[in-house]
């Protein structure tokens, strides 16, 4: 349920060589699908990781941002991923570690950045979507990108692996239209084109961050991420103190993280209602059971899927605001040379146990 899910999480660019990929869009009007098809992409094979997590800083790598145009007027509303290599045979889903949809004709309700569409893991197989009565609103020419960090521990090589993904919509002649739900993305530290990971002290701690919405409206539902020894992810209103939605880590006897629990408020029912102009807090608690601070060894972030009052109040794109250009440079750099130095950096000190990337 988790296609909202919204990651910042980065890896290391690899580069392969082979023949440049490319991307093909086809749409299904009888099906309600757009076909997107990606590669080839040569992917070596590369070592197991001891956990799924610690290859997203470590030894995936990275394809650049792959841009297109989504083709039809309509609501976005699942989709399905099938990986093939060049005689046409199944390759295993998990090689693709993850895969980003970026839409660069949004904004995100927090941040000055651009929309995260749709993110899918190593653990979402089969289609994955929403009932026609709700959709994320799309129409034809919107500037889309996606990028992809694989994984190859498969012990051979694998060559020519084309990416296919059909995202389903429904169409504008539907009868009920869809309610507008659009995603909703709270973290407790994020620098937008930056980074979003905190130091994690020994004992309990909580790191939270406070916002307001420019418009108000409805929560669906909500699903998190956290690392290794967390513990909750919370929305309060901070103004009252009460707790709005929590998301709790699962954990094992040592603190590792297992997974996150997911929260459908109902599509039918009201949701949870939030204010606009009216403060609100996301906080991330961890507890750390070992004697040492783990350096920016944590991340805690909410998601969900948001049905705003009034969809003309969602915040426009403003290409002159830094915050948003830096959003923008930090996807330009994504497998690239650049990108390898400040990952490498990184992934030295980021062990990751999250399961909802
Ligand atoms: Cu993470």
């Amino acid at each position: 349920m988790l296609f909202w899910s919204a990651l910042l999480a980065g890896a290391i660019a690899a580069g392969p060589g082979g023949p440049e990929p490319k991307v093909t869009i086809n749409t299904d009007s009888a099906r309600h699908e757009v076909l997107i098809t990606a590669g080839p992409f040569d992917l070596p094979n590369m070592p197991k990781m001891e956990s799924h997590a610690m290859m997203d800083m470590g030894r995936s790598h990275d394809t650049p941002v792959e841009h297109f145009q989504w083709p039809v007027d309509g609501w976005f509303r699942g989709y399905r991923v099938s990986l093939a290599d060049a005689r046409g045979h199944e390759v295993p889903r998990h090689v693709m570690h993850h895969m980003i949809m970026v839409n660069f004709g949004r904004r995100q309700l927090l941040y000055p950045a651009a929309e995260r569409l749709m993110g899918s893991g190593t653990e979402t197989d089969g289609e994955i979507s929403v009932p026609k009565t709700i959709g994320v609103p799309m129409s034809s020419g919107m500037p889309l990108g996606m990028y992809v960090a694989w994984h190859n521990d498969t012990g051979r090589d694998l060559k020519g692996v084309y990416l296919k993904i059909a995202m389903l919509w429904t169409p504008t002649n539907q009868n009920p239209k869809p309610v507008n739900s659009l995603p909703i993305y709270m973290d407790v530290n994020l620098t937008v084109g930056g980074s979003n990971t905190f130091d994690v002290p020994p004992g309990r701690s909580e790191k939270a961050y406070e916002f307001t919405l420019p418009v108000g409206g409805r929560l669906l539902g909500v699903g998190g991420h956290m690392h290794d020894y967390g513990v909750r992810v919370q929305l309060q209103d901070a103004e009252s103190g009460k707790v709005i939605a929590t998301v709790k880590a699962k954990r094992e006897k040592d603190g590792k993280l297992e997974g996150m629990s997911r929260k459908l408020y109902g599509v039918t029912g009201d949701g949870l209602e939030l204010k606009a102009d009216h403060r609100y807090r996301v906080v991330g608690e961890y507890d750390n059971p070992t004697k040492a601070t783990l350096k920016k060894g944590a991340m805690a972030h909410m998601v969900g899927l948001f049905v705003p009052d009034d969809m003309a109040r969602w915040p426009s794109i403003n290409p002159k605001d830094p915050v948003y250009q830096r959003d923008l440079a930090s996807l330009q750099m994504r497998g690239g040379k650049t990108s390898m130095k400040a990952m490498e950096h990184q992934a030295s000190d980021h062990h990751h146990g999250g399961s909802s990337h």
